[in-house]
């Protein structure tokens, strides 16, 4: 099977056993789904960085902040037949749910868009208070002319929202809070305003009429959100059958924004598409692909953490070309270049 992804030779780029972990007793599972912008003349990606405590023989331990911020670990004992592990990323017992790993930012750079480093003086960002005390997840970087917006998954024994936090350097931020409530996740804003209001695309879901569609709803400050409109929604049958979620901030085209998205279907297989919505009025869907731009066809995407899985959240333009950085198989970092034009070419106009 091909896609029309260009995958970089060097993949994967990052690994976990690329950077230190950041907590005392505690390894590195997993590295996936960067945050990606452009500052100082280089290319930067806020890693989704999923840690957990040693593996023990007889034990199940799940890592979560308590409310000072520090990293608690949840002891239960493996041969309980109460236990559901059959999910790699998700504990059940007894009617609760907990994450087997937990997730916060970290930030590396590089000149040339292949190889990464960290800098010390960046410090990671991560989960504050009791609505992030299980991480925070797959952020979103938007450039605007007041600094950088970070939407990002909270993810906490509550539920799943949206959270945003804004710097102008990456050192110091400023919290917003939950801009999404919850169930709600795949938040991209717009990189400019359209006829003077923001936009963003968001995905709330409600599995008891309805499903996991894509949203846009629109505000006057980034902070505030209303007049949801669901514009995308499952197509059964198809790869994006049961779940879909905006990637990165839409690009801007002559013909329309171009929205990189990601599709799962039954099996949890996580493909990426594309859709292109009215220039002037983002809530009208121009055209969307049939056939994903990308599926998980490379080893790194099939075996891993969570196997067959490409999940992006983060792109560069340049030119005609999109350089998306992306997890796979929700254990590493990779890159892969598309052609903008021949995206636009497989559009299906509707
Ligand atoms: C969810 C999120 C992503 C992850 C995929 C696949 O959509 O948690 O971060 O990559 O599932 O596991």
């Amino acid at each position: 099977m091909m896609d029309i992804a260009t995958r970089f030779d060097t993949n994967p780029l990052l690994r976990p056993s690329d950077l230190r972990p950041w907590y005392e007793g505690m390894e590195i599972a997993c590295l996936l789904n960067p945050g990606v912008f452009r500052m100082n003349g280089r290319i930067w990606l806020l890693l989704r960085v999923a840690e957990r405590p040693l593996l023990h023989p007889d034990k199940v331990r799940i890592p979560v902040y308590d409310p000072d911020g520090q990293v608690k670990v949840l002891e239960f004992d493996s041969s309980d037949p109460d236990l559901d592990t059959s999910d790699p990323r998700v504990i059940k017992y007894r009617g609760r749910q907990y994450l087997t790993t937990l997730s916060y930012l970290r930030l590396v750079s590089s000149e040339d868009g292949i190889h990464f480093n960290e800098d010390p003086l960046y410090p990671p960002v991560v989960g504050q208070g009791e609505l992030e005390a299980f991480g925070i997840e797959d952020c979103r970087v938007a450039c605007f002319d007041d600094g950088y917006y970070l939407t990002y998954t909270m993810v906490s024994p509550f539920a799943v929202g949206v959270g945003l936090r804004v710097t102008c350097d990456f050192r110091r931020f400023e919290t917003k809070g939950m801009i999404f409530p919850p169930h709600n996740k795949d938040c991209a804003l717009f990189e400019e305003r359209i006829g003077g209001r923001y936009y963003a695309l968001h995905r709330p879901s409600s599995p008891e009429l309805g499903g996991n569609y894509i949203w846009l709803a629109e505000s006057p400050d980034r902070l505030h959100w209303g007049n949801h409109k669901c514009i995308a929604v499952n197509r059964p049958g198809n790869w994006d059958s049961v779940r879909i979620g905006a990637g990165a901030s839409p690009i801007k085209t002559p013909e329309g924004w171009l929205v990189i998205y990601h599709g799962a279907d039954e099996s949890n297989r996580y493909c990426l598409g594309a859709m292109l919505l009215d220039l002037e009025d983002p809530s009208l869907v121009l055209a969307r692909v049939v056939e994903p731009i990308m599926e998980p066809i490379a080893c790194y995407e099939k075996q891993g953490f969570f196997g067959n899985v490409v999940f992006t959240n983060g792109h560069i333009v340049d030119g005609d070309r999109l350089i998306i950085y992306y997890g796979a198989s929700d254990e590493v970092i990779c890159g892969a270049s598309f052609s903008i034009s021949e995206i636009m070419a497989i559009l299906n106009r509707q």
